[in-house]
């Protein structure tokens, strides 16, 4: 593998190639939380087989390996409220009929609350020295978090997405980071959702109109531009 962090690397993705360099690309882990993935916490609160959650723990963890191995940055992310609530809109934490609520004393603390063990990262993914772990009161990480002014001080011009779920929290804060300018691909078999058609027609949206969201790619397609030999700085691609 080619440890150069400017050289460009091509992802073969949908709908067409994706550039990239690992000095300007940021890997982007929503939500993968225990009380996203785990029996007892939020997620199992509105009703829904975390299960399917957990199954791409593996794939997601190989990814992120490789991913530092080849001396890229990460940023993790975290859904939660503060304990007092005040950055839970009531709209948000009324809504529906989940068996807990935001804030409600659940298996593993209170539901989605900063600091509580159920809105720690799971252990397989846990953040390590020097990368990024924005809190975030909202489902996109740009709304109410200082994520832009990070990407900026790297000059990150690419964000590649894994994390939970699809068509939530993943979605919406890759819409948020196209408004911003970002070039943005979401791993295939590095995020999940509750619902697999609802997976399915995110991604469908997201790469549909020449990609007018970003792209999508597998897992093994970014592995492969990772080991790939390093291609010539094509003309107008920044390092
Ligand atoms: C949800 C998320 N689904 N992380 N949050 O409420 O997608």
């Amino acid at each position: 593998m080619s440890t150069s962090l400017n050289t460009v690397r091509t992802i073969d993705a949908q709908p067409f190639a994706f550039p990239f360099a690992l000095a300007s690309t940021a890997l982007v882990i929503i939500d993968m939380q225990r009380d996203f993935v785990e029996p007892g916490g939020f997620g199992a609160s509105l009703g829904n087989d975390v299960g399917l959650l957990q199954a791409i723990v593996p794939t997601a963890q190989a990814m992120l390996h490789a991913w530092r191995e080849a001396g890229g940055w990460v940023v993790h992310t975290r859904e939660g409220h503060l304990p007092d609530l005040s950055d839970c809109p009531p709209a948000k934490r009324l809504r529906g009929a989940p068996s807990l609520r935001i804030g409600d004393p659940g298996p593993m603390g209170r539901i989605l609350i900063r600091g509580e063990p159920g809105h720690a990262i799971i252990p397989e993914l846990a953040p390590i020295d020097g990368e990024l772990v924005i809190d975030k009161p909202g489902k996109g990480a740009f709304y109410g978090t200082p994520l832009r002014e990070a990407l900026q001080v790297r000059d990150i011009t690419h964000l590649l997405f894994m994390g939970v779920t699809t068509e939530v929290c993943v979605q919406t804060t890759m819409r948020e980071a196209n408004d911003r300018g970002y070039d943005c691909l979401l791993i295939e078999d590095g995020t999940e959702s509750y619902f697999p058609g609802f997976k399915a027609a995110a991604m469908e949206m997201i790469r549909a109109q020449g990609a007018i969201v970003g792209w999508t790619a597998p897992s093994a397609a970014v592995l492969a531009a990772l080991n790939a030999p390093a291609e010539p700085m094509p003309h107008g691609v920044a390092a």
